[in-house]
């Protein structure tokens, strides 16, 4: 079936700024996509156009993008008369009309909301949900796996005020027996956790930061690992969660070193840490404390640091590269070759199409690596992430506190999913990382 109409508009994302919202239209109806939009973004991600008008949206607007859908992308594709369940020539098609290496033309926020709104209208033609149409487009095998909820609850970084540099602190709850009971978990620590921190740090501690996570002032990681922890033991959940963190530490690596107090004007250039000296801690805080996951430990160029890393820790612990690959091929390639990570973080704006996104979760599978699908921090009540962890059977998913409902579009999501799958879907559990071997 072919698309009849592509319109798109803008509407507003979490942060309260504009993004692109593409409707597809088939004889089957209407689908939608919206664009996500990160913070802490990647300098070899794809472009997101913005338009730089001052007087506008402080220069974050996105008619750029919204008329590039559609005066360039809707009248070309209609025309070129393409069948929606042809993901790859409808990706590539939009590709090629933009023409550059990283989007810049069209913008990737413009074409990504085209590709994931085809792939909707090609499953309802299937008459298949979204996640067995993406399992189907990636020849994932069954049985269907469950992801691990990675909840930040504390933020940190750019996504909060307060002096802590790193930027998330994860409940990963890989001993639970289901993924509605890992919600529970996740659910019941995240509010103790909310009064722990109110209790200690004042009433203000409780205020949530971009991804719904508590955001109290503090200083350093050991101090939100404390924080996170103590709520962990009171829920009783000691040894069945576990913590992910992602540092983002691109957004504090200055002048060749890293600066853990990056937000204060006035860092005291003596406290700046090398890499090794950062590898030293994070392999401090892997011995004191449950940590089962590490996201961007070293900066997006930084290649040696995270290479030398991973000659000092179990080759098997999960290290995530997200700024390090922007989910791109050929990074990802660079950091199988080099030995930076074993893990990849998939987000699909950082490349703005579904087939692109598959190809770089084929090749981290083929390398062996495990995926972890990832939100924005700016997100949407779109939930297309949610079907893409269960379709690519990921085996765990990052997408917020349970707080927010950009965040909660996606867990209640897949709690539909886990309904819909009952009997024939396993959790993922302490395999999150491995999750194609379970
Ligand atoms: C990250 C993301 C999502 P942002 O660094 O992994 O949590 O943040 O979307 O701001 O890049
Ligand atoms: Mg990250």
């Amino acid at each position: 079936m072919t698309i009849q109409k592509i319109f798109a508009r803008y509407v507003y994302d979490s942060r309260g700024n504009p993004t692109v919202e593409v409707d597809l239209h088939t004889e089957n109806g209407l689908f939608r996509s919206i664009v996500p939009s990160g913070a802490s973004t990647g300098v070899h991600e794809a472009l997101e156009l913005r338009d730089g008008d001052m007087t506008k949206w402080q220069g974050k607007g996105v008619l750029k993008a919204v008329s590039n859908v559609n005066n360039i992308i809707a009248p070309a594709l209609i025309k070129a008369n393409l069948d929606v369940k042809d993901q790859e020539a409808i990706d590539n098609f939009m590709i090629k009309l933009d023409g550059t290496p990283n989007k810049s033309k069209l913008g990737a926020n413009a074409i990504l909301g085209v590709s994931l709104a085809s792939s909707k209208a090609a499953a309802a033609e299937k008459g298949i949900p979204l996640y067995a149409y993406i399992a189907s487009l990636s020849n994932t095998p069954k049985p269907y796996v469950l992801p691990v909820p990675f909840q930040n609850v504390l933020n940190g970084g750019t996504h909060a005020g307060g002096a802590l540099a790193f930027q998330e602190f994860m409940l990963a709850p890989i001993g639970a027996p289901t993924f509605s009971e890992a919600l529970r978990i996740n659910s019941e620590i995240y509010h103790i956790l909310k009064s722990l921190a109110k209790k200690k740090y004042g009433q203000s501690a409780g205020n949530v930061g971009d991804e719904g996570g508590v955001a109290p002032n503090i200083n350093t990681p050991r101090e939100a690992l404390d924080l996170v922890c103590a709520a962990i033991k009171q829920a009783g959940y000691e040894g069945i969660v576990g913590i992910g963190i992602d540092p983002a530490s691109s957004e504090f690596f200055k002048d060749g070193k890293y600066d853990l107090d990056f937000k204060n004007p006035n860092s005291d250039k003596s406290k700046w840490l090398t890499g090794t000296q950062l590898a030293s801690l994070y392999i401090e805080l892997m011995k004191e404390y449950p940590i089962v996951l590490l996201e961007d430990p070293f900066a997006e160029d930084d290649w040696e640091s995270w290479t030398h890393f991973r000659t000092l820790i179990d080759p098997n612990f999960p290290i995530v590269g997200d700024d390090l690959t922007v989910t791109n091929t050929i990074r990802i390639q660079k950091a199988i070759k080099e030995n930076c990570a074993n893990s990849l973080l998939l987000k699909v704006n950082q490349i703005g199409t579904l087939t692109e996104s598959l190809n770089a979760a084929k090749l981290a599978y083929s390398a062996g690596w495990g995926i972890l699908v990832s939100h924005r921090s700016g997100e949407t009540e779109d939930t297309y992430i949610a079907d893409l962890t269960v379709g690519l059977r990921t085996g765990h998913i990052k997408s917020g506190a349970p707080a927010r409902s950009e965040r909660l579009a996606k867990w209640n999501q897949i709690l539909r999913i886990e309904e819909e799958l009952k009997g024939k879907a396993i959790y993922a559990g302490k395999n999150f990382h491995k999750s194609l071997q379970i």
